[in-house]
């Protein structure tokens, strides 16, 4: 849960890493904003690899959407998103980073943080970004 939109209600952000889209469990993510009244799901909005000006593409088992944080890293007020991929690039793992902006996060200007660009050695099987519970269920 975070405000992502900024409107003092939670909203509800929901990792599906077994999503298959057009690859098995290449996973999305889908932010769920809170309402005061009436069904939940009205303004839902959805980020995969697949969505326009995200960096990188789905494959089979990337697994996008294993964890899944928000936090105004940069201070400006508006909530970035945050989403972990494990299985991206034969299991190293990966970040994706959606910047805040005017009413929720967006896909412009996200980055993608591999193994590689934060200083480490590209091992497979290191699940950057967090296993969450993958393989407990
Ligand atoms: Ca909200
Ligand atoms: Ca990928
Ligand atoms: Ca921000």
């Amino acid at each position: 849960m975070a405000d992502l939109n900024r409107d003092g209600l939670g909203d509800i952000v929901v990792g599906s890493p077994y999503e298959d889209l057009a690859k098995a469990d290449a996973g999305q993510v889908t932010v769920i904003p809170g309402r005061r009244s009436g069904a939940l799901g009205t303004g839902a909005y959805s980020f995969s690899q697949d969505t326009a000006g995200v960096p990188g593409a789905s494959e089979a088992y990337d697994y996008f959407g294993a964890t899944v944080s928000a936090g105004d890293i940069n201070k400006d007020g508006k909530p970035e998103l945050f989403v972990g991929a494990p299985g991206e690039n034969n299991h190293t793992g990966a970040v994706w980073m959606f910047p805040g902006a005017g009413s929720r996060p967006t896909a412009t200007g996200s980055r993608l943080f591999t193994a590689s660009s934060v200083g480490l050695t590209q091992h497979d099987s290191t699940y950057l970004g967090g296993n969450g519970l993958l393989w407990v269920i």
